[in-house]
C-alpha cells in the first residue's frame, strides 16, 4: 500500500469525530491511552522469551486463576494510561476484585472495562493473546461514580474492541459506526487502517469450542456439534474444528473467514467460563456490527442486565446462520428437556 494512502488511527478518529455533531475528543483521548498501553504491552510480549516477563507471578485473581507476570504488568500499564487520561473515572479489570476509582475524576464520565491480557495460558507457548476493551458512559443520574454506573447492559456501550498480538499487532474496534481493523506498523509505530468495514460471513465452516469438555454439554450443544462433524457436502460439512483456547484468536480468525465459538454452559459451570463485562459485550458488540449474532442462548448478550462486576456468561458467537442454527437445536434440547 503506497504509504500516500496509509490512514493512521489518530487520523481515523479524527475523520470519525467530525460526524460527531458535540464530540469533545474525549473518545479520542481514551483510544489514545489504549494505544499506548496496547504498544508497551507488544513490547514485552515481543521479548517475552528473553526479558523476565514469562511464567507465573505467583499470585491469583478474582477469578482464582493464576496470574501470570504479564497478565499483572498488562493490568498496570492499561490501568495507569487510562487514568491518566483524564476523561475516565472508573476502571474494571479482571485483574481487580474492585472497581478501580480513579483520584481526582469523579466528574470525569467515562467507564472502561477491560481483560488486559486474554489467553494468558498461551504466552508461554507463543501463541496470540490480546487486550479487551469496552467502554461506556456513566448514567446521568448518579450523584458520584459508583457500581450502578459500571453495570449496565451491553447495548449502552459507546465503543469496545481487542489487541491482538499475532503474527501482527492488530486493533480491531467499533463505536457503532461499523467494524474496523489497524496493523501496527513497527517502523513508524502507528496503528494503520488494514482491514476497513469488517463484516464476518453469514456462513462459515469453522467451529471453535473445548470438545475436553464434552461430558459436560447439553444435549443440545452435543447434537450441534454432531450436526458440524457430519458429512453433508452440500452444505460444505463436517466442518473444520479450530480453537486456540485464546478468545481473541479464535475470535479474530472467525470474524475474518466465518465461523462460530462457542462456549456453553456446563454441568459444573452453570453460567460459562467468558465474563460478560470485559469479554462477552465487547466481542458481541463488534460481531453485531459485523452483521454477526452473539447469544448467551438464553438470549442476545448485549440485552443481558450485569448484576455482578465479574459474572460469567454462556457464549454463542459468530457467522448469522450458524449461531442461529446452534440455537435452534439448542431450543429443541430446552424443549426436550422441558417435557422430559
Ligand atoms: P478453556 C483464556 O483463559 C480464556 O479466558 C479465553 O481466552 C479462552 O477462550 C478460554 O478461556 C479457554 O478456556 O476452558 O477452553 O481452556
Amino acid at each position: 500500500m503506497p504509504y500516500s494512502k496509509v490512514i493512521t488511527l489518530e487520523q481515523y478518529i479524527v475523520d470519525q469525530q467530525s460526524m460527531y455533531k458535540d464530540a469533545q475528543g474525549s473518545l479520542s483521548k481514551i483510544f489514545r491511552a489504549l494505544e499506548l498501553a496496547a504498544k508497551m504491552v507488544n513490547r514485552d510480549v515481543r521479548k517475552a522469551g528473553l526479558a523476565d516477563v514469562l511464567g507465573s507471578h505467583g499470585t491469583s485473581n478474582i477469578q482464582g486463576e493464576e496470574q501470570k507476570k504479564l497478565d499483572v504488568i498488562a493490568n498496570n500499564m492499561f490501568i495507569s494510561s487510562l487514568a491518566r487520561s483524564g476523561e475516565v473515572c472508573m476502571i474494571i479489570s479482571e485483574e481487580n476484585e474492585d472497581i478501580f476509582f480513579v483520584d481526582g475524576a469523579d466528574s470525569e464520565k467515562y467507564i472502561v472495562a477491560i481483560d488486559p491480557l486474554d489467553g494468558s495460558s498461551n504466552i508461554d507457548v507463543n501463541a496470540s493473546i490480546g487486550s479487551i476493551f469496552s467502554i461506556y458512559q456513566r448514567k446521568k443520574n448518579q450523584l458520584s461514580p459508583c457500581l450502578v454506573d459500571c453495570l449496565q447492559k451491553g447495548k449502552h456501550q459507546v465503543a469496545a474492541g481487542y489487541f491482538i498480538y499475532g503474527s501482527s499487532t492488530m486493533l480491531v474496534y467499533t463505536t457503532g459506526l461499523g467494524v474496523n481493523g489497524f496493523t501496527l506498523d513497527d517502523s513508524i509505530q502507528e496503528f494503520c487502517l488494514s482491514h476497513p468495514t469488517i463484516q464476518i460471513p453469514a456462513d462459515g465452516k469453522i467451529f471453535s469450542l473445548n470438545e475436553g469438555n464434552q461430558d459436560e454439554f447439553s444435549q443440545g450443544v452435543k447434537d450441534y456439534i454432531d450436526f458440524c462433524k457430519a458429512k453433508d457436502k452440500e452444505s460444505s460439512r463436517p466442518y473444520s474444528a479450530r480453537y486456540i483456547g485464546s478468545l481473541i484468536a479464535d475470535f479474530h480468525r472467525n470474524l475474518l473467514k466465518g465461523g462460530i465459538f462457542i462456549y456453553p454452559a456446563t454441568f459444573s459451570a452453570p453460567n460459562g467460563k467468558l465474563r460478560l463485562l470485559y469479554e462477552c459485550n465487547a466481542m458481541a458488540f463488534l460481531i453485531e456490527q459485523a452483521g454477526g449474532l452473539a447469544s448467551s442462548g438464553e438470549g442476545r448478550i448485549l440485552d443481558i442486565i450485569p448484576t455482578e462486576l465479574h459474572q460469567r456468561t454462556p457464549l454463542f458467537i459468530g457467522s448469522k446462520n450458524m449461531v442461529e442454527k446452534a440455537l435452534s437445536m439448542l431450543n429443541t434440547d430446552q424443549a426436550s428437556e422441558t417435557l422430559a
